[in-house]
């Protein structure tokens, strides 16, 4: 067991391990995890179950390396494959990690928190309840209540307050993810910010651009695949996507009047992409429907769901 107490004084030692970013849908771990690694790693969207994939995001400190896992939010009612595929990925994550950052939205506490609360517990990990989305309260003393009371409800190392959007207190964060962690030589180089490529990166920005374009139903039954990427004479990398939706109905509902919608989505992604990958893109985007991909374990292991 850690003794955060006795770890933190100890002095000069180098230390490195895993900190899972764990709570119910669309409390901001993702936008948390982006905010703490200083890139877009991972997709933010207002919807919840946007994350679907276990993401790596590396910080190095002068004393320690933190390797931080962005998971799917916990969530109940999981009756597609695919749902009950994110919540496996979310547990898995908790049980590979030394320290459990359990985040939630200040001032709200759901059934689902409470779900995700007893999978953290369920791990027996070292856990820091993060209270995130405190630039929405004002003033900071009018969440003492909602703090009191969380950390109430689990022997939490700690209770830290922050805001991943404006950037509020992570760096407080970070030396308390830092202190809990095991003496150890770095695990992975210095260089490297993720573990994920470029053509996972393409596809979930074009899941976010596309999940940001459509209303509440649609954007659980999309997933995105690349069908083919080469690297043109212009310099340019020229990507075609597939966009699967889970019935015929949803297909012009994706494409818009006259195509615009797509249009839209590829080019907000196209702009982004740009800017992430420091380089020029030339996007093709494709909607076919596969019925029930997100019911088909077939279907879920091509998209690396598994
Ligand atoms: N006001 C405010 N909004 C935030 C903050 N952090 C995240 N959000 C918003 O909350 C929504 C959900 O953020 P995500 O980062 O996608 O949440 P998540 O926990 O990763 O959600 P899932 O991937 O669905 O589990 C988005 O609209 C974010 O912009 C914050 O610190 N303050
Ligand atoms: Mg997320």
């Amino acid at each position: 067991m850690n003794e955060p107490g006795v770890m933190a004084g100890t002095g000069g030692e180098f230390r490195a391990g895993f900190a899972a970013l764990a709570g119910r849908p669309n409390v901001g771990k993702s936008t948390l995890l982006n905010a703490l690694v200083g890139a877009k790693l991972s997709i933010v969207t207002p919807r919840p179950q946007t994350t679907r994939h276990r993401i790596l995001g590396l910080v190095n400190l002068p004393h320690a390396q933190i390797a931080f896992v962005d998971t799917p939010g916990l969530h109940h009612g999981a009756r597609r494959a695919l749902n009950r595929a994110m919540n496996r990925t979310a547990a898995s994550a908790l049980a590979d990690a030394d320290v459990v950052l359990f985040v939630v939205e200040a001032g709200r506490w759901t059934a689902e928190d409470q779900l995700a609360l007893e999978r953290v517990a369920g791990s027996g990990r070292p856990a820091i309840a993060v209270v995130n989305k405190m630039d929405r309260v004002r003033p900071r003393e009018a969440a003492l209540p909602y703090v009191a009371q969380l950390a109430a409800r689990h022997a939490f190392v700690d209770v830290v307050p922050c805001s991943a959007r404006s950037a509020d207190n992570l760096d407080r964060l970070l030396q308390r993810i830092a202190a809990l962690l095991p003496p150890s030589p770095p695990l992975f180089p210095p260089e490297q910010v993720t573990d994920r490529d470029t053509a996972f990166r393409i596809t979930e920005e074009i899941r976010e651009k596309l999940t940001l374009e459509l209303n509440q139903e649609v954007p659980y039954g999309i997933a995105v695949a690349i069908e083919r990427m080469t690297e043109e004479e212009d310099g340019r990398l020229a990507v075609a996507a597939v966009i699967w939706v889970d019935r015929e109905g949803q297909k012009p509902i994706v494409i818009g009047e006259g195509g615009e919608r797509l249009k839209r989505v590829g080019r907000a992604a196209r702009i982004e992409l740009n800017r992430l990958l420091g380089r020029r893109l030339h996007l093709e985007l494709w909607v076919k429907v596969r019925e029930d991909w997100a019911d088909n374990a077939q279907a879920l292991k091509s998209l690396g769901l598994e």
